[in-house]
């Protein structure tokens, strides 16, 4: 029988990506907390898992995992019959196009500003106020909303009306 996979996480972070895409594709899967804000990622034992000390890590069998774009790739693949990925070339080219938007521009900046910033109008941050992740919309390749979602949350209601509307008429919605 196939050893269940194992997922280290930590709530409200990266992670989110891959346990939404196991929890989207219905696996079971073993869910392991590294509690970041006790610096658990630095103890010994998960440092021998993964020596960057950073989550999301996913072990299925002797793959380690790292890089939560990976693993979410990595698991739409492995259950193709899930559909999580189009089958078409171009389709698919389409889904890459929006997971890379999302880990290398959208992401970056959105942490500064969201760490940096100041909250307009005393507004308590998206996730106290219980803001749901949009989904990017289009037709297929449900592998891109993992990525996409919560890099979009982060923009949504704190930084103001016109950065928000720009962000959501750049992915079409
Ligand atoms: N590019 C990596 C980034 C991983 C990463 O920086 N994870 C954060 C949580 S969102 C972390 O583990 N930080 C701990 C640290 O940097 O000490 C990914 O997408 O998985």
């Amino acid at each position: 029988m196939e050893a269940m996979m194992r997922l280290y996480e930590f709530g409200p972070t990266r992670s989110i990506r891959a346990r939404w895409t196991l929890q989207e594709l219905g696996v079971e899967f073993e869910p392991i907390t590294v509690y970041l804000v006790a610096g658990e990622h630095r103890r010994p034992e998960f440092l021998k898992i993964n020596p960057a000390g950073k989550l999301p890590v996913l072990v299925d069998d002797d793959l380690v995992l790292t890089e939560s774009v990976a693993i979410v790739l990595y698991l739409a693949e492995k259950y193709p019959e899930k559909g999580l990925l189009p089958a078409d070339l171009t389709a698919r080219a389409q889904v890459n196009r929006w997971l890379l938007f999302a880990a290398t521009e959208l992401e970056q900046p959105l942490w500064r500003i969201s760490r940096h910033g100041a909250l307009p109008g005393g507004q308590a941050p998206a996730g106290r106020r219980g803001a749901r992740a949009p989904r990017v919309q289009g037709d297929g390749g449900g592998a891109r909303d993992a990525p996409a979602g919560p890099a979009v949350r982060r923009g949504r209601p704190r930084h103001g009306r016109g950065f928000r509307d720009g962000l959501h008429a750049r992915l079409g919605r």
